[in-house]
């Protein structure tokens, strides 16, 4: 029984080692957000309605490196803000095409 609170110490000390870690980790983060951004217009095609709209927000929200965006259904447009050095201009493209819609740059 003695091995066994050995053993549970042992472990809570490891998990708050990491939370540690995390938590420094996410400082780092921080930091990095200091960082330029870049801001890109893209022109949309295959939104039916306001639901894709949110499919496609809701997908960029939850890909890293993307700081802002503003999907216009209708408007079938975006504008996206990033940081070029955690994401590449065609990744974000990649992750709307994967949503099931087509974009493209539009000129600024
Ligand atoms: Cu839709």
């Amino acid at each position: 029984m003695k091995i066994m609170n050995v053993l549970i110490s042992i472990v809570v000390l490891i998990l708050i080692f990491n939370a540690q870690t995390f938590g420094q980790s996410d400082k780092t983060d921080s930091d990095v957000d200091q960082q330029k951004t870049k801001q890109v217009k893209l022109k949309i095609t295959g939104m039916t309605c306001g639901g894709c709209a949110n499919h496609i927000h809701r997908a960029l929200s939850e890909t890293k490196g993307v700081v802002d965006m503003e999907v216009k259904y209708p408007g079938d447009s975006a504008i996206i803000t990033y940081k070029p050095n955690e994401i590449k201009f065609e990744e974000i493209i990649r992750t709307i095409e994967k949503s099931g819609y087509k974009a493209k740059k539009l000129k600024s």
